[in-house]
């Protein structure tokens, strides 16, 4: 069998650009796809796929990924970067895909079984106050989740651009991060998301002492801080947070603030989740090798694919760390679904990030899982059991606009990673 043609496939069916790699061979009608979403930078994964992999793997047999994943890897003599290792992981799970089709079986299956019959997910829950959260809540608690993110004012995406003209604090959003007084200068220096840190983090131990004291403990409850407090004040944080039981406290410090996990494990129990900007061993081999995170939070492409990742969670495995990939909206279907299938083969499962798969996501990906009560169920199909309908992903044009969110700022302006 031989690869005839790689692509790669740009569509924002919920609004979200994702991007997706079709590899296709010379045997009618067996083709495989990946995920290569880098949703901030989705173009530079498509060319890197169509003008670099495409020619270099023409001509290739599919069967041999782990010998294709090094050639792709070490291609460009640099590498481990957030656009190649995306597009290398675009190709990388549609030779999965193409395996298990080929062996007419789900790529679990490939990858050992299954040690459970679907995924425990997690919900994402927010709100302008606490009330407004533990709304969303006990709204997930209805439909079955057993597990909940809580955040308050967003973070992310959720961001308005604020001015420093309209950075007041306003009935609407009491408690909300973004709306602090700035210093008084010059608006058009400095614009961008302006959030108050020491605020945020006050506001963080008010809702779950809320929260809690509504519910009680018969759900599991998690926070991303998405790496917005300097170290110190990250590990008061999770010190604080310790009554309240959170199933994991996530990203409280930047990837690049190694020796501050450690000073963090040493100070507390709350069990702590990392691992969503990491791009290669370098970044997660010391946190796991000296156990000083309990979760790794790799987004599969980000590091290049199904092929390292379950090499992550067999190293995770071994030290004591359990897995909770991410799972958010610029994941696209067949992402959610590499990662399922990883999660019911792993026997250090932990959690699965989830979101809710809109209509328009769901059309233009047959087959993409089901999320029923709290858990992520397959559909036992060959490969990872979800197609693309590339006319239907037509409909649905990526944009790329600047972006707002990542311009995280502090009240006297100082950017902060977001
Ligand atoms: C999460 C993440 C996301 C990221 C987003 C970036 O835990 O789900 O933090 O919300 O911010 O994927 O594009
Ligand atoms: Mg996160």
């Amino acid at each position: 069998m031989k690869i005839t043609k790689v692509r790669a496939i740009l569509t924002a069916p919920d609004g979200i650009a994702l991007v997706v790699v079709k590899v296709e061979t010379d045997q009618a009608g067996l083709y495989g796809l990946g995920c290569a979403t880098f949703t901030q930078r989705p173009t530079l994964v498509a060319r890197a796929v169509d003008e670099y992999l495409d020619p270099l793997l023409q001509g290739r047999d599919p069967a041999n990924l782990e010998d294709l994943w090094h050639m792709m890897y070490v291609n460009s003599y640099w590498r481990d970067g957030p656009v190649l290792n995306n597009a290398i992981s675009g190709v990388d799970m549609a030779l999965w895909d193409i395996k298990g089709k080929v062996a007419n079986m789900p790529v679990y299956d490939l990858l050992g079984g299954k040690c459970r019959e679907a995924a425990m997910v997690y919900r994402h829950a927010d709100g302008r106050d606490p009330q407004e959260v533990l709304d969303n809540v006990l709204r997930y608690r209805e439909e079955g989740a057993l597990a909940v993110r809580c955040q308050m004012g967003g973070y992310g995406g959720r961001v308005k651009e604020i001015t420093r003209a309209n950075a007041r604090p306003g009935p609407a959003a009491p408690q909300a991060t973004h709306r602090m007084q700035a210093p008084d200068e010059p608006e058009g220096n400095f614009p961008g998301a302006y959030y108050n840190p020491d605020v945020y983090a006050r506001s963080v131990i008010d809702l779950f002492e809320y929260v809690r004291g509504k519910i009680g403990y018969d759900l599991f409850l998690l926070h991303d801080i998405h790496e917005r407090l300097a170290p110190i004040d990250a590990i008061r944080m999770a010190k604080a947070l310790e009554p309240y039981r959170l199933f994991f406290l996530e990203d409280p410090l930047a990837p690049d603030q190694v020796e501050w996990f450690r000073r963090l494990r040493d100070q507390c129990a709350t069990p702590i989740a990392m691992g969503e900007l990491h791009n290669n061993a370098l970044e997660w081999r010391p946190l796991v090798a000296e156990q000083l995170i309990d979760f790794i939070r790799a987004h599969i492409s980000q590091i290049g694919g199904l092929t390292p990742a379950r090499k992550l969670a067999a190293l995770c495995e071994s030290f004591g760390v359990r897995t909770a990939w991410h799972g958010p909206g610029d994941v696209s279907p067949i992402g959610h679904a590499a990662n399922l299938h990883l999660d019911l083969a792993c026997h250090n499962f932990g959690i699965q990030e989830v979101i809710h798969f809109g209509e328009p996501l769901q059309e233009v990906f047959p087959g993409t899982p089901e999320l029923r009560g709290g858990f992520l169920w397959p559909n036992d199909k060959p490969g990872f059991g979800v197609d693309l309908d590339e006319q239907k992903a037509a409909r649905y044009p990526i944009s790329i606009p600047p972006i707002q969110w990542t311009q995280s700022r502090w009240p006297d302006g100082t950017i902060w990673t977001p």
